[in-house]
């Protein structure tokens, strides 16, 4: 396990980052929370988009009316401080968490204090499959005017996790969401995008999804090579009959799609694009390209 643990203002061991069973968080799901690549270079740990995510984390906690009570750079400072002290040499996975702590038992929570923790642990491939199978889900992803999916907070992941566990116990590697009008949504924790014709498509903001970080990056990058790409719904009829397709997730990086229930994707193999975008993510990732340093944040490691 990784040494350190930094929970609501100190640096503590991983043993003692514990709460009590009595926190808003733990009964109503009333927390937001962040997963951040870091990925090891040289004793060097390359954290991807950093300041982005906290952005969203605070954007997150606006949704739920949590105020957190640190500024974005200080949270910068400390997870960087938190990746140098745990002197992880291998891939790391950050995991900041902010959540209504003790204070009231009622479900609004708004006197319970607001708790931070960031966790640092290493994550080498998130999804079991370099390329995976896929089934619709039986969930439909929450319409936004059910619950703020844009926010990425805890409670929200109930439908995550029964569309994960409904997916891998039938048999497939990852589930993928349609929205409440059938259109096509998102994995259980990833973005979706097709290719058709050497074209990119994926679903907008408002269709019910997360609005990923490797998303952005994704149509930035692709744009970048020369590629079109289009935000619009997608029928499950065209995901089945679609060149390409594939998710994208801090966890699952970029994971091609190579069957969705029972009908193969192309080639039933990685698609051109997929993996030319995906050479070019990964030496971005790296901090290989220097038009893309500034969403690299380098920290040395201790030994
Ligand atoms: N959609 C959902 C529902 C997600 O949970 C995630 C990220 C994404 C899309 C992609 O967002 P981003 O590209 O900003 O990561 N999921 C988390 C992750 O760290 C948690 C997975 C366990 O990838």
């Amino acid at each position: 396990m990784p040494k350190y643990v930094w929970l609501s203002g100190s640096i503590v061991e991983w043993e003692n980052a514990k709460v009590h069973v009595y926190v808003h968080a733990l009964h109503y799901g009333t927390a937001v929370f962040e997963g951040i690549r870091g990925y090891y270079v040289d004793d060097v740990i390359k954290v991807f988009r950093l300041k982005d995510h906290l952005k969203r984390l605070v954007n997150s906690a606006k949704i739920l009316y949590m105020n957190i009570p640190y500024a974005i750079e200080d949270l910068e400072k400390v997870s960087i401080e938190l990746v140098r002290d745990n002197d992880l040499h291998e891939n790391i996975y950050i995991r900041p968490i902010a959540f209504r702590g003790l204070g009231e038992f009622g479900v609004r929570g708004l006197k319970s204090s607001i708790e931070v923790a960031i966790l640092v642990i290493p994550l080498g491939k998130y999804l079991k499959s370099e390329k995976v199978k896929c089934m619709i889900s039986s969930w439909r992803r929450p319409p936004n005017d059910v619950l703020p999916v844009e926010a990425k907070a805890s409670g929200i992941y109930l439908s995550s996790n029964l569309a994960g566990i409904e997916a891998a116990l039938s048999g497939y590697d990852e589930a993928i969401f349609l929205d409440y009008n059938g259109y096509v949504c998102e994995g259980s924790g990833e973005n979706i995008f097709i290719v058709k014709n050497n074209v990119l498509i994926t679903p907008p903001v408002y269709n019910s999804i997360l609005e990923g970080i490797t998303r952005n990056t994704v149509i930035t990058l692709a744009r970048d090579l020369g590629y079109t790409v289009i935000e619009r719904k997608i029928s499950r009829g065209e995901l089945y009959t679609c060149d390409e397709a594939f998710f994208t997730g801090t966890a699952a990086e970029i994971t091609p799609i190579v069957e969705v229930d029972h009908r193969v994707i192309g080639n039933g193999d990685v698609g051109e694009v997929t993996d030319k975008i995906s050479k070019f993510f990964r030496e971005v990732v790296s901090g290989r390209v220097w038009k893309y340093m500034d969403w690299i944040t380098e920290v040395k490691l201790k030994s």
